[in-house]
């Protein structure tokens, strides 16, 4: 990716707006660009959006400003964009096909056929703009929130942030909430642990001498010590031989660990969830508040946000005997269940934490659509397999190879799942 014109054009730019996407990933890219643009003396304004819309056009077409930036959004709406005025997009998105209009500067990956989440290509752009290595913090949490830390050319973030000393890598239990969420809670929602009714879960623990409480509130896995958690892994294991739970590899996940935040948000995970509430929500500024380290906003989101989730994910463990699968595939229809808002983040999470599939699709109602959510962890295209699957069913959708979205009307969910079957046969 060649940032030169790019870098040229912010470098001579006054006043900048930056136009970002609402979820983790945008909120990443917005919060690397607005504080590398700022340490350079620009003066920054900010316009997070769900899509562009030519809502969202005329919105910032008033706007002064010697250049606007697109990041996380833009690729596929090359048309809809103000043809006057200097515009520079850093997406990841699909492309319109369309030639790029002159006074627009795109940088986009998939150009060079690679995989990049929106907040990495910021990243790279302020690392060369000034000395930014501490946003790098950002492009871990942006690229966790698309689902895509492991893939393409995310993994050399990784892999710079290991080095640079902002991100810790650990071997940890694979519960949701391991910094910020009570232990025995994170074991109870946890399909890996066989143990699910509380009393049951804080007899195990008391069994095991670990204490619920210390330091007046409840401990997560992240304050046990490394010998408490040495027990507590062993104890799991035996637990579920005892009840004939399947591969023991599947109790461990990879924790990813930002030392230099704060402890509400050290763990990358909870990070980019909490932003990613924060945006369904529609609190951006408050997201950008909170970014910039004031964290009394966090807690009345983050109440809202945990009772959401704990509910939807109870809801969607207590059904997982009625979901469709095929093969390592899961399909959640949660109908009228889960806000269609939030059932991205809750496969997200699922995925990540609890299933034993590797492809999970979430459909959940709004109105009279059903908005879908699909998340991978094996090699799959859901960005073309969605693509085209929504179409024929009368909808749209699309998004990257690990992690898609879509709509389609409400009477077509058996369809769509039947043709998603039928690709996964195709291409197994
Ligand atoms: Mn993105």
């Amino acid at each position: 990716m060649d940032f030169t014109k790019a870098l040229e054009e912010a470098k001579k730019a006054n006043k900048i707006l930056i136009v970002s996407h609402y979820d983790c990933d945008g909120l990443c890219s917005a919060k690397i660009l607005s504080t590398a643009l700022e340490r350079e003396g620009k003066e920054i304004k900010i316009k997070i959006a769900k899509e562009l819309s030519e809502e969202i056009i005329k919105e910032i077409e008033p706007i002064e400003k010697d250049l606007t930036i697109f990041s996380d959004l833009g690729s596929g709406y090359l048309s809809m964009l103000p043809k006057e005025g200097k515009i520079i997009i850093l997406d990841h998105h699909t492309m319109e096909e369309i030639e790029v209009p002159e006074n627009i500067i795109q940088i986009n990956p998939i150009n060079e056929e690679k995989e990049l989440c929106g907040a990495g290509i910021c990243y790279l752009f302020a690392s060369k703009l000034g000395n930014n290595q501490d946003l790098i913090d950002y492009a871990v949490v942006g690229s966790i929130g698309d689902n895509q830390l492991n893939v393409g050319e995310n993994l050399k973030i990784k892999e710079k942030a290991k080095k640079l000393g902002r991100l810790k890598v650990e071997k940890g239990l694979k519960i949701f909430g391991h910094v910020n969420r009570p232990l025995h809670e994170s074991l109870r929602n946890s399909s890996m642990f066989p143990l699910n009714n509380h009393s049951e879960v804080v007899q195990f623990l008391s069994d095991l001498d670990i204490d619920l409480v210390g330091n007046g509130r409840l401990k997560s896995y992240y304050d046990l010590t490394k010998e408490e958690k040495g027990r507590l892994v062993l104890e799991i294991i035996k637990e579920r031989i005892r009840n004939d739970f399947g591969e023991h590899n599947d109790v461990f996940s990879e924790i990813y660990l930002l030392p230099y935040q704060s402890r509400k948000l050290i763990d990358a995970l909870e990070y980019s969830t909490i932003l990613n509430a924060f945006g369904r929500s529609e609190k951006y500024d408050e997201a950008l508040e909170m970014m910039k380290g004031n964290l009394d906003i966090l807690e009345d989101v983050l109440k809202e946000y945990r009772r959401k989730i704990a509910d939807y994910l109870s809801w969607t463990n207590k059904n997982i005997k009625n979901f469709q699968e095929f093969n390592d595939a899961l399909f959640i229809n949660a109908k009228e269940n889960i806000d269609p808002n939030m059932i991205g983040t809750i496969i997200s999470i699922f995925i990540n934490t609890f299933a034993e599939k590797k492809v999970v699709v979430g459909l959940a109602r709004e109105g009279e659509n059903t908005k879908i959510s699909a998340r991978a962890k094996r090699e799959i295209d859901l960005d073309k397999i969605l693509t085209d699957i929504c179409e024929k069913v009368g909808g749209s959708g699309g998004g990257h190879k690990q992690a898609a979205g879509g709509k389609i009307p409400k009477n077509k969910e058996e369809e769509f799942v039947k043709y998603f079957i039928e690709n996964i046969q195709k291409t197994a």
